[in-house]
């Protein structure tokens, strides 16, 4: 069978999710495509490749485009199967009765997606397999993944001729699956409750398969620089790390990144990463008022430790990407400007910044939807910004908060590598009305910052094929007030520059 896993847009890092499905299908026998709606070549690809069947991967910000081309499949190919999973149908399974899609599939797929396929394309049944939720039954949870181990590679394959990726030296793995964390507005605190009794949610693979899958890929594609992507790539100093360390220093030996929460930073843990090849990671500040990170965040970490975090790798000098969540439920400007600060006192190299996104499932997305927070709260999650960097989605946060969120996006990252500015864009810039100079100026530093938390080497002619990404993808995402994604073309593709990016032009 052949099969085309569809997703929104390529970005710079992998879509591992379609990636890891693909390693499973192709070990069944299958050959697996890969597309991007963005790129606006969906139905060129399905006549191509000679597809068999569609299976369709996004998140809530994505799924309005979504929405508008499984509508024109089916309209063109009525007896296709198509599929859909990710996060968006995982955390709002609703789109299986409203949507013409065969089946979707709830969390995780490893253990259903291929076999649903067979069975859709052969016209066997479907109605025992766990997971899957159509228009005639929902089928409750199966249990998770055991053993990670057990799973094939990713298909590096897949994506060996798609661009941006054939530029890009970076590879991106996972070692775990799961956070012990619950953190209200992450997608992790409905995960958990999602799959309580099914199995560990905390796995990690072992260090050998880890690092035999760094290896084959360090041999068979271009790869300077590793990004763990895992929720939290760390979750003790134990045995494995010490593992890890030892085996990736001798037989990988390329510089990484990866995302940890601060409450782990200890100074044995921080000085093995180094010497294994860390050169940056992703440290969550999200509020920088302590309360409102313990009774909205449901994030139990005093400022104290947040701070000792950030001097640890200051003093090894790993270079920290922080993220912050400004507009917060029951919070207001001040809350805003204590983050603000807060966050420039850590001093990371980049401070990254979003604005709170209800994202349907999460504890603090379900409450401000009870609480009438959330703009036309009946089908939000059929019409999501399209990124976190766009405005408020609360009605509780004014038009005057808006745009200061809209230049603390802009400029804190400025503040925070000239430190000398940085009174002049607390005290006043932040203030201004959001102009064209805070757009160029903060797309040139934030770009500045990503390249140097992601050092992956360029040569000028790679360096102009991912520039051309980055700025399409920067202009989307910190659009003024961007609207959802426009729906897809009459030729059922979306032309992005046409349609997308002249509804969300930089003002
Ligand atoms: C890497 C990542 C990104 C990358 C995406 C890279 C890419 N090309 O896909 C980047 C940085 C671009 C990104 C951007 C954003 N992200 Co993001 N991202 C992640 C992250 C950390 C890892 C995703 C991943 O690879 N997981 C590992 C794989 C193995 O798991 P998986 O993708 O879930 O796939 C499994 C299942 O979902 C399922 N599955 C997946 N697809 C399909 C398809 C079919 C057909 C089937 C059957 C099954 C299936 O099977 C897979 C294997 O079990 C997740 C958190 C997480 N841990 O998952 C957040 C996450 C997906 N992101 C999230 C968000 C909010 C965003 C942003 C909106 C943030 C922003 N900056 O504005 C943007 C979206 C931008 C946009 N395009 O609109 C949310 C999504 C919530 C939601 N309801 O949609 C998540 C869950 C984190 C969170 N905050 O809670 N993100
Ligand atoms: S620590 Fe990070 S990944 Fe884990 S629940 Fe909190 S926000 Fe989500």
């Amino acid at each position: 069978m052949n099969i085309l896993f569809i997703v929104d847009t390529f970005s710079i890092i992998e879509p591992m999710g379609v990636l890891q499905l693909s390693g499973i299908t192709n070990a069944r026998g299958h050959k697996s495509f890969i597309c991007a709606i963005d790129d606006g070549d969906v139905f060129r690809k399905m006549e191509e490749y000679r597809i068999d069947a569609v299976a369709c991967s996004f998140m809530s910000t994505e799924a309005g485009g979504f929405n508008v081309l499984v509508r024109q499949i089916r309209g063109r190919y009525p007896n296709m199967p198509i599929i859909a999973g990710g996060p968006h149908p995982t955390y709002y399974p609703k789109i299986a009765d409203t949507w013409p899609v065969d089946a979707v599939v709830i969390g995780e797929g490893d253990h259903v997606a291929a076999e649903l396929l067979e069975n859709l394309y052969s016209g066997k049944d479907i109605s025992h397999l766990m997971n899957v939720h159509t228009k005639t039954f929902k089928n409750p949870q199966g249990n998770l993944v055991e053993d990670l181990d057990t799973l094939a590679f990713s298909d590096r394959e897949l994506l060996k001729n798609v661009a941006p990726f054939k530029y890009i030296p970076m590879k991106s793995f996972f070692a775990t699956r799961g956070c012990p964390y619950s953190c209200s507005y992450c997608f992790n605190s409905a995960f958990n409750k999602m799959h309580k009794g099914k199995g560990e949610i905390l796995r990690r693979r072992s260090v050998e398969n880890l690092v035999q899958e760094l290896e084959h890929v360090k041999q068979n594609y271009k790869m300077d620089f590793v990004r763990f992507g895992d929720d939290t790539f760390v979750m003790k100093y134990d045995a494995w790390v010490e593992e890890f360390c030892d085996k990736y220093s001798k037989r990988v030996g390329v510089p990484f990144y990866f995302l940890i929460h601060p409450n782990l930073a200890s100074e044995d843990l921080i000085r093995s990463l180094k010497k294994a090849g860390c050169h940056s990671i992703m440290l969550g500040i999200e509020s920088g008022n302590e309360q409102v990170r313990r009774k909205v965040l449901d994030r139990y970490v005093a400022d104290a430790t947040i701070k000792k975090a950030f001097a640890l790798y200051h003093k090894y000098d790993i270079k920290v990407f922080s993220n912050t969540i400004l507009g917060l439920p029951e919070t207001t400007l001040k809350e805003d400007l204590e983050s603000l600060n807060f966050t420039l006192d850590c001093r990371p190299f980049y401070s990254g910044f979003t604005v709170f996104t209800p994202f349907p499932g999460t504890a603090l997305g379900e409450y401000s939807k009870q609480k009438g927070y959330v703009k036309g709260a009946d089908d939000f999650a059929e019409s999501f910004p399209i990124s976190m960097q766009s405005g408020s989605m609360l009605n509780t946060v004014t038009d005057r908060q808006r745009e200061i969120h809209r230049n603390i996006l802009t400029l804190a990252p400025v503040a925070n590598l000239f430190p000398v500015l940085r009174n002049l864009i607390v005290k006043h810039l932040i203030y201004w009305k959001s102009n064209v100079m805070f757009d160029f100026v903060g797309f040139v530093v934030r770009n500045y910052c990503n390249m140097n938390i992601f050092p992956f080497g360029k040569s000028a002619y790679t360096f102009m094929q991912i520039f051309k990404k980055v700025v399409r993808i920067d202009k989307r995402n910190y659009a003024k007030d961007a609207p959802p994604p426009p729906p897809v073309n009459k030729e059922g593709l979306r032309d992005f520059e046409q349609t997308r990016l002249a509804a969300t032009q930089v003002t």
